[in-house]
């Protein structure tokens, strides 16, 4: 049940996980969470693992939350929210920016609710050109979740992050480009190439930098720029003595191309 919820493909140096639940347009419930979680969990423990691909089977990346499975058809709730996301969408979104490897998001097509803000929590986001992003949150009475009140404003603004947590209007993915909510738009049949051809590039580079210019990146939220400095200092002290430095300073004095090492330690 849990393999086919996720499809898992081993490719050199990455894995390409697919949610695979396209008749209820790859929304989650608690069987793809766990799904979700174990396609993750096996992949972080597989050193050979050093970037991930996450797309959706048929047309939707994700429409968030399984509302079918939270909900009777009367409308009345069979789970308290604030529990479903502490042990369920908090701890995902945890994963995935914990990740010893980059994460590339794919969004074939629409992504709703948490579906829209899990693809956000990714390293590097893909779109194709008719996905659609909606933080359909307010829609139901809710708020953005999944990381969704941090990610946003720190991609777009506060100015555009409340307008789309508020009127909860589709984007297209030229209109998340050109906002700096994603990385590109991909024509819809080059999506899948072009994030695997990104996940194999990085696959053979320094997962170590490339996993502290995440948390780099992500402390920049709430560091003042002395903490900033600091950190810098320290996560470049480390790497500068990391073999996969030296590799790259000699590949360039050498004019070839380097040869990084194996996967380490690296925490996410
Ligand atoms: O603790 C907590 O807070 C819980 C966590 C919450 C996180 C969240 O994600 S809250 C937000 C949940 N998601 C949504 O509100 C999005 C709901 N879906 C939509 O707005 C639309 O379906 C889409 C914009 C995503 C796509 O629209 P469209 O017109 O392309 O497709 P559709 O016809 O609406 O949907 C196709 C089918 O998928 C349909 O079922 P049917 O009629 O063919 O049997 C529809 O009901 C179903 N579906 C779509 N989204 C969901 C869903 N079923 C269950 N849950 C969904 N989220």
């Amino acid at each position: 049940m849990t393999e086919t919820l996720v499809r898992v493909e081993a490719r050199s140096g990455y894995r390409v996980l697919t949610l695979n639940r396209p008749d209820r347009l790859n929304s989650f419930d608690e069987a793809l969470h766990a799904a979700l979680r174990q396609a993750l969990d096996e992949a972080a423990a597989d050193r050979a693992t050093r970037a991930l691909v996450l797309t959706g089977a048929g047309r939707a990346f994700s429409a968030g939350q399984d509302l079918a499975d939270l909900a009777t058809p009367s409308g009345e709730m069979r789970a308290d929210l604030g529990d479903v996301l502490g042990r369920l969408y908090n701890p995902l979104v945890r994963r995935l920016r914990r990740l010893p490897f980059p994460v590339i998001a794919a969004v074939n097509g629409v992504a709703a609710g948490a579906g829209a803000n899990l693809a956000l929590a990714c390293d590097i986001v893909l779109a194709a050109r008719s996905a659609r992003f909606i933080q359909a949150f307010a829609k139901i009475g809710l708020i953005p979740d999944s990381g969704g009140t941090w990610t946003l404003p720190r991609l777009v603004g506060p100015a555009r992050a409340t307008a789309l947590a508020m009127l909860a209007e589709p984007v297209t993915a030229k209109e998340a480009a050109a906002m700096g909510m994603i990385w590109r738009v991909v024509e819809d049949d080059a999506l899948l190439a072009e994030a695997e051809r990104i996940a194999g590039y990085l696959a053979t580079q320094p997962t170590a930098a490339l996993v502290a210019i995440r948390k780099a990146l992500a402390a920049a939220a709430v560091n003042d720029l002395d903490a900033q400095l600091d950190l810098e200092r320290e996560l470049q002290g480390k790497l500068g003595r990391s073999a996969d430095h030296a590799e790259g300073v000699r590949a360039f004095l050498a004019k070839r191309k380097p040869s990084f090492g194996p996967r380490g330690e690296e925490e996410g």
